[in-house]
């Protein structure tokens, strides 16, 4: 008998009780159980396997205390900029693209998304899929859905999803870990957001965004192809103002509004750009002032990952940093 077991056997009693306090008894709640009921009728799930399975689910009250913390401070741009834009994850950056440097090219032949934007995404998401999140995605969705009235409704979606998702994978639903609100992957995609845009980039029959970086890169670069985005266009272009009055529309929405040709009539000054192209202005507060910006059609795109102009332009200027360092990299070595 090895020392496991044995402590097993002492502490047996003790961690049976702390083993039924983190289970939430889920199974046997009626709206858990009519939750399955729905799921059988609507997907022709196996009601006993489903019942089985919620019997597993753990509450999390971590999650519950994280999801309801109060708002934090918003950040202010130059904050959001230190967190996202800075080393290690800028030479990070370099080394995953110099790695899958053929799979970026396929994803960008493909897909029409540039690799500097592919591989920003990743590092803001989860530096290059080192942090990607270990709660299992069971517990993290079950308990959001079923002990946090606010988003009830978009968590069950997501575990609705999430079963769909495990079944079409072949693959079983208490294995998969993801963030405190169901987020998978290299790219922290939601069950609903795998399986509409996730793909298997590498062919050998699974889509596998968790340890397949064939698989994370392809997936990202669909999910931009899908939402809009443009081959070789322009994310976001700093400008000024000629006077303070077009500040009055900055940052009035993420969807784009107005064309460059309306805002530069308001006396923004932007150069070289389309004047019927869409975009927003945006004011990103430094710390000696506000700094402005255009955000083209690609940043919007963008912000369809995740709905934050400070999100946008960090992956923005996070890709542009990253080329530059590959690029610096590659002269210094070539000398
Ligand atoms: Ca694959």
């Amino acid at each position: 008998m090895n020392i496991a077991t044995r402590l097993a056997i002492v502490f047996g009693l003790t961690s049976l009780a702390l083993h039924s306090s983190a289970h939430a008894d889920y199974a046997e709640r009626a709206d858990v159980q009519a939750y399955v009921a729905e799921l059988v009728a609507e997907h022709g799930f196996d009601e006993a396997e489903l019942l089985a399975l919620f019997g597993q689910a753990e509450r999390k009250d971590r999650i519950l205390e994280s999801i309801a913390r109060p708002a934090e401070r918003t950040l202010e741009w130059h904050e959001y900029r230190q967190i996202f834009v800075k080393e290690p994850r800028i030479s990070q950056g370099v080394a995953f693209w110099n790695e899958n440097e053929a799979i970026l090219n396929r994803a960008e032949a493909r897909f029409g998304v540039e690799p500097a934007y592919v591989v920003a995404i990743l590092g803001v998401e989860t530096r290059y899929g080192r942090i990607t999140g270990s709660y299992r995605v069971l517990d993290a969705l079950t308990t959001l859905a079923f002990d946090y009235p606010p988003r009830a409704d978009f968590f069950r979606r997501e575990l609705t999803e999430y079963l769909l998702l495990a079944r079409e994978e072949a693959e079983d639903p208490t294995t998969f870990t993801g963030s405190y609100a169901g987020a998978m992957g290299y790219g922290q995609f939601i069950p609903s957001s795998y399986r509409a845009y996730a793909v298997d980039f590498d062919d050998d029959g699974s889509r596998d965004i968790w340890a397949n970086e064939s698989d994370a890169i392809g997936s990202v670069a669909n999910y931009f192809s899908r939402h809009g985005w443009k081959p070789g266009e322009r994310v976001a272009v700093p400008v000024t103002l000629a006077d303070g009055s077009a500040d009055a529309v900055a940052n009035e929405s993420l969807n784009l509004k107005r064309t460059v040709g309306e805002l530069t009539g308001m006396g923004v000054v932007a150069p070289d750009l389309d004047p019927a192209a869409p975009a927003n202005l945006y004011r990103m507060m430094q710390e000696d002032g506000p700094e402005y910006w255009l955000g083209l059609n690609n940043f919007y795109v963008i912000t369809r990952y995740n709905r934050s102009r400070l999100y946008a332009l960090a992956v923005h200027e996070l890709s542009q940093a990253i080329a530059a360092a590959r690029e610096a990299g590659a002269a210094g070595a070539a000398e």
